[in-house]
């Protein structure tokens, strides 16, 4: 970034006690700072260059010297280079912001995985391990953590400046983002997409702990049931087992293993089985019908909460050999041994024929 790092500090401390700048708590802000630096940068030379010249050339071809107007022909070289220059900025900060958007949005392999649910007007964060939050959010320091979104009712966006992330969380698809935090400490939670009345007050705290004090946490807050055994009951008293018992002669598919797949539809598309197909798959069987099955199904739609089909995705998800799962305490320590990890989306992702 060209930019010395102690001068750097420097710049961003400063801003940060004159309360002009949010702090930088996370692995991703000083990249996502250098590239707005930058913008900030170019924009005042901009300003500058422009601003001296509007002054330079109205004292000096002002009224008096100059009382007739001077007829200036066009010069090529001038032109190019006032073409040239700006595009070169222009593709540079194209380049530097798809790099930095990728990183952004892609989150590491193993990342630990919270689910978030928006409604009018609170946050839901749901950790695997059973741990339940209203505007509130503990995450360990220095681990990646991935937070699956999606809204009950209304567009909502979950922002925390600290950490210099941002997406909006819609109603009937999960959204993702990650960070990777790097001090202890509180910081805020915004809702920044107007969302009705009490939209100020959809506001929480992330707090930051050091992995020792994080452990402890998990361990005194679980509600003692993880979200997938949670899904294990409601697989049960909602008749999911009925057809997907694992039996051979079951006349629904065993769906031990299906997490991280890739499926073949009966119209011969292939689909990734990720969060958002699961809970898709529930929702509306009859859209995608899995190759060599009848479309027997019947959909779900408003019949489960979206907390109720997060619980049945984690237990899906869980559900490696059999459709028994471990008591887990930690919040998302069991994924871990999951085979594959296909968060790479927000929809999922289906190659139409
Ligand atoms: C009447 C039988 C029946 C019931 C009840 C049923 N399913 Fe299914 N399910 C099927 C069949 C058959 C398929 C494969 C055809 C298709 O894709 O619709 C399927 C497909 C799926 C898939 C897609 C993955 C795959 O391997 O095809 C998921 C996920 C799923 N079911 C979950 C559930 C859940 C969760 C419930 C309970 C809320 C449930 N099912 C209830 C019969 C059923
Ligand atoms: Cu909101």
């Amino acid at each position: 970034m060209g930019i010395s790092p102690v001068l750097w500090q420097f710049l961003v401390k400063w801003l940060h006690a004159s309360a002009l700048f949010p702090a930088e708590a996370s692995t991703i802000s000083p990249y996502t700072d250098a590239l707005y630096f930058f913008l900030l940068a170019m924009t005042l030379v901009g300003l500058l260059l422009v601003g001296v010249l509007v002054f330079g050339f109205s004292i000096r071809y002002r009224r008096e010297k100059n009382p007739v107007a001077t007829q200036v022909e066009g010069s090529t070289l001038l032109e190019a280079t006032w073409t040239i220059i700006p595009l070169a900025i222009f593709l540079v900060t194209f380049v530097w912001g798809a790099l930095l958007y990728f990183r952004i949005y892609d989150p590491p392999a193993n990342a630990m995985n919270i689910y978030v649910v928006g409604k009018q007007w609170m946050w839901k964060a749901e950790h695997p391990g059973g741990q339940h939050e209203i505007n509130a959010l503990h995450v360990p320091a220095g681990r990646p953590v991935q937070l699956t979104m999606i809204s009950q009712d209304v567009f909502h966006s979950f922002s925390i400046p600290d950490f210099r992330v941002k997406r909006e969380v819609i109603p009937g698809r999960y959204t993702t983002i990650w960070f990777q935090a790097t001090t202890p400490g509180t910081y805020h939670i915004f809702c920044t997409q107007y969302c009705g009345t009490q939209h100020s007050g959809m506001i929480g705290e992330v707090t930051v702990l050091s992995p020792d004090d994080y452990q402890k946490w998990t361990q005194q807050s679980t509600s003692g049931m993880s979200l997938a055994q949670n899904g294990e009951r409601l697989f049960a008293s909602m008749g999911c087992n009925a057809c997907h018992s694992g039996n051979a002669a079951a006349r629904g598919p065993n769906l031990a293993g299906v997490y991280g797949s890739k499926l073949t539809l009966t119209n011969g598309s292939q689909v990734l089985v990720n969060d958002a197909y699961l809970r898709d798959a529930i929702l509306n069987p009859s859209q995608h019908i899995t190759a060599g099955y009848a479309p027997i199904m019947p959909t779900y739609q408003g019949q489960i909460s979206e907390d109720g089909l997060i619980d049945l995705v984690e237990y899906i998800k869980n559900m490696q050999s059999n459709f028994r799962v471990q008591q887990t305490l930690m919040t998302s320590e069991s994924n871990q041994a999951a085979p594959t990890t296909p968060t790479e989306g927000t929809t999922s992702e289906t190659v139409k024929p």
